[in-house]
């Protein structure tokens, strides 16, 4: 399959050779990733935490619950989101998952919250909506806190809840209970979109956890399959998650600019997981798989296995997990279930201790 545009090439036509190379092509990539489909982020701002409450004896006396308000002190304003913060009661150090999820509670059908922390891991969650409302209004909640550039480059809501979590991260890594080496970013659906453009610009994070993430997340526009959402169809509801300049991809072809194989291949050299179910049309898992596929070339330069599947269509229980991006079919819908968890565990488990080059 002849994926455009080419990975391995600079803008200006030239190859794309060593680790140093892919440095700077990961620039170029993430440049026009925010110029075309994302929207440029705020500068980082200063974030302040607060513990408002805790739970010493939650999840069965196996684990300390937090309540955490992070304040981001932005240039108009001040804009306050909870976060939960579950961590082992053993008083040693953690892996950490931060989830972007849909529900502000802490027990949440997209989480197995127990088991999770029963897998060694600490345990974040923050609510997108609570970062900023689901919607084009750009002028609530964080997305107040900031004059939105009008030059068709300013952020969409993906990068501004991706921003958020950057910050969240940064208050994170400063926890005695957290391994700051080990942090996974996951969400699911336009929240694994989230993730995903998350973890491509932040190289704090070392494992990115993308389930469904479909049309703008690891599926790759060029390849897209019947019934599959597209990004002109995206734009007919969620034009808003994108900055404006995304808009002219409607109509025309994307595959001779950019396409979701570049955004997934910024987290290279580090870890991506990508979760598919069978039944999940919209979302398209042959191409999310394709775009695995496509992104590995990023990791090999580093003489490392970027995907050890094919682009092929996966059947139920494929599970490619012997490279550094990991992708998984499970049966069924649309969903963030215990068995999308259980492989991202184990994924991340199995990578703990090897070196980032
Ligand atoms: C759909 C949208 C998808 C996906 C999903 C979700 O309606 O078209 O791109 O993001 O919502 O977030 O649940």
């Amino acid at each position: 399959m002849n994926i455009v545009p080419s990975l391995l090439h600079f803008a200006d036509g030239n190859a794309v050779n060593t680790p140093e190379d892919w440095k700077n092509r990961r620039e170029e990539l993430l440049d026009l990733l925010r110029r075309e489909e994302y929207g440029y982020a705020p500068e980082p701002c200063k974030v302040t935490a607060e513990v408002v409450s805790r739970d010493a004896k939650c999840a069965g006396g196996s684990a300390i619950l937090e309540k955490v308000l992070l304040t981001y002190h932005a240039p108009k304003g001040d804009h306050t989101v909870p976060m939960h913060f579950f961590v082992p009661v053993d008083g040693k150090k953690h892996p950490l998952i931060l989830l972007i999820n849909f529900r502000p509670d802490p027990y949440d059908m997209y989480c197995p919250t127990e088991e999770i922390l029963d897998n060694g891991f600490a345990f974040a969650q923050i609510c997108y909506k609570d970062i900023t409302s689901d919607d084009p209004d750009f002028t609530n909640g964080l997305a107040g806190c900031f004059d939105r550039p009008t030059d068709g480059t300013g952020w969409g809501k993906i990068s501004l809840w991706a921003y958020a979590l950057h910050g969240a991260i940064g208050y994170l890594q400063t926890r005695e209970e957290v391994d700051a080496a080990n942090v996974a970013v996951a969400g699911h659906s336009r929240l694994g979109k989230t993730a995903m453009w998350c973890a491509a610009q932040d190289e704090r994070i070392r494992f990115a956890l993308i389930n469904g993430s479909g049309c703008g997340g690891t599926a790759l526009e060029q390849t897209k399959h019947e019934n599959a959402e597209t990004y002109a169809y995206i734009h007919t509801n969620f034009y808003y998650w994108f900055c404006e300049n995304h808009h002219k991809y409607e109509t025309e072809t994307v595959s001779t600019v950019f396409d979701q194989h570049m955004a997934l291949a910024c987290i290279a050299p580090r870890y991506a997981c990508v979760g598919c179910a069978k039944d999940d049309l919209w979302a398209d898992p042959w191409s999310e798989k394709i775009c695995c596929a496509a992104a590995a070339p990023a990791w090999e330069l580093f003489g490392l296995v970027g995907f050890d599947g094919d682009d092929a269509p996966a059947s139920v229980g494929t599970f490619c997990h012997g490279g550094h991006i990991a992708y998984h079919l499970r049966d069924g819908i649309h969903f963030f279930s215990r068995r999308d968890w259980l492989p991202y565990m184990e994924h991340i488990k199995n990578n703990l201790y090897t070196k980032i080059l």
